[in-house]
């Protein structure tokens, strides 16, 4: 049932048009114009039928009044008019009149042109909803339901155009052949869709990202102050980070970003690709898993040195966990969320140099000797090794008589010194026997 509102100073008409209508409309009267506006104010109708001769008001007022008050836009009007004027005809039609019923009403026709108008109003907001999904779908990737590139490159030639100056990453994951090929294309796809969102949630509010396909992603930061741009990106690569600890199938993969700024770099979108291209180039070429910033002086051949992000940020990602707030001593991880710690140092020592080491603790003793059971020792040894590392140090229970442990960030010096005088002599002090049944292996993490 569609409202109606028939808006007429003859109440002859309103009640006329109100029995004709209400068998198959919802049908509301007004007698004035002001009238009519509350009305359309309060509940929105589907149609108005409006009379063309009203004391001091002719349909065209009423028409220029509905449009003030913004009422008309998308509500079809029926002019009711006595006599034939077609000079007014054509003023209303202009105006945006849908059509015309001439007094006295004959039901049939009434009926027909109300519901012609009506059909044809449904049938044009319906196409008008579908060309907005077929727009909508254009300009979004429909994997990741992020922008596409041909959209971005739209948004950010306006953005520049206006004055709105910005920065452009460019990013591409690394080894991502690599992931396709060990977990499969399913996986690979919903770690592209992963992404996607991580991107989302790092830019949000900042700026917007879109998919330049495959595995690249685009960044548009509403900022060309290089320190907050850096930071948005920095960001990123921590909340990658804290997916990569999480999820093995992104813990060998990592992001290379190359960042270019505007105007100084580019004062379009494809000026600024071409310079963010060069820019993730080089950060690839230098060992990838790092970003660099695209500089006027930058060749194809130029040594830029990547800006790498380190172990310091795992090392804050693992301190900012919640469960190790509350957990004294080292971080005690399973098996294989170790793996993928362990695989994050790996690739973060080979690019900074930084120190990090493996150490296996064994419980070296025959079960025999060991009153209440061998894993009544290892829980002790457990304890010693918790009591006596870093927070940011990690751990995981390697097999029946063995522990892994990461060290980050150390120098032989002290890792002798923490094994030698902490680990050994909590172990005695909990359990009364020699430090010396524990037996240490100690391995350079490097790739
Ligand atoms: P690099 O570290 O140098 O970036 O190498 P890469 O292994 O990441 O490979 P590259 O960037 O050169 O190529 C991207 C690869 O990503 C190619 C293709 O196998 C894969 N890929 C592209 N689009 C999709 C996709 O939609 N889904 C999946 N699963 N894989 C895709
Ligand atoms: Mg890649």
């Amino acid at each position: 049932m569609s409202k109606v509102y028939i808006c007429d100073d003859d109440k002859l008409v309103l009640m006329m048009v109100e029995r004709i209508l209400s068998k198959v409309h919802e049908v509301k009267k007004a007698m004035t114009i002001d009238e009519l506006i509350k009305l359309v104010a309060d509940d929105k109708p589907d149609l108005i039928l409006l009379d063309f001769q009203m004391p001091g008001s002719n349909g065209l007022d009423g028409i220029k009044r509905l449009k003030e008050g913004n009422y008309f836009a998308d509500v079809p009007v029926i002019m009711v008019t006595g006599e034939r004027d077609s000079e007014l005809e054509i003023k209303c039609l202009n105006e945006g009149v849908e059509d015309f019923v001439h007094k006295p009403f004959v039901p049939d026709v009434l009926l027909t042109r109300v519901q012609m108008v009506l059909d044809r109003k449904a049938s044009e907001k319906d196409m008008q909803s579908k060309m907005a999904e077929v727009i909508d779908r254009s300009n979004h990737d429909p994997m990741t339901e992020l922008f596409n590139r041909f959209y971005a490159e739209s948004v950010i030639d306006e953005k520049l155009a206006n004055g709105e100056n910005g920065a452009f990453a460019m990013i591409d994951l690394d080894n991502f052949k690599y992931l396709n090929d060990t977990y499969g294309h399913v996986i690979g796809d919903e770690a592209i869709c992963e992404i996607a969102r991580l991107l989302e949630a790092s830019v949000s509010g900042k700026g917007f990202v879109f998919r330049l396909g495959g595995d690249e992603f685009g960044l548009f930061i509403d900022s060309t102050d290089r320190g907050r741009v850096e930071k948005v990106v920095v960001d990123v690569f921590g909340e990658y980070n804290v997916e990569a600890v999480k999820k093995d199938y992104l813990s060998n993969s990592s992001l290379s970003v190359g960042i270019a700024i505007s105007p100084e770099d580019g004062e379009s979108y494809a000026a600024l690709y071409a310079a963010a291209d060069k820019a993730l180039y080089c950060a690839k070429r230098n060992g990838k898993n790092g970003y660099c910033f695209y500089s006027v002086d930058f060749t194809d051949t130029s040594d830029c040195r990547a800006e790498v992000v380190n172990i310091e940020q795992l090392q804050k990602l693992i301190e900012d966990r919640k469960e190790i707030r509350e957990q004294t001593g080292i971080y005690k991880v399973d098996y294989r969320e170790f793996q993928r710690i362990y695989n994050y140092i790996e690739r973060c020592v080979e690019r900074t140099h930084q120190k990090a080491k493996l150490v296996m603790v064994t419980l070296s003793v025959a079960d025999e000797t060991i009153e209440g059971g061998k894993e009544e020792l290892m829980k002790m040894v457990d304890k010693a090794i918790a009591t006596s590392l870093r927070r940011n140090d990690v751990g995981t229970r390697y097999s029946s008589s063995q522990f892994l442990l990461v060290l980050i960030d150390v120098d032989s010096i002290s890792l002798e010194n923490v094994i030698e005088n902490r680990i050994k002599d909590h172990y005695e002090e909990l359990t009364g026997r020699r430090g010396d049944e524990l037996v240490f292996e100690i391995m350079d993490i490097k790739k």
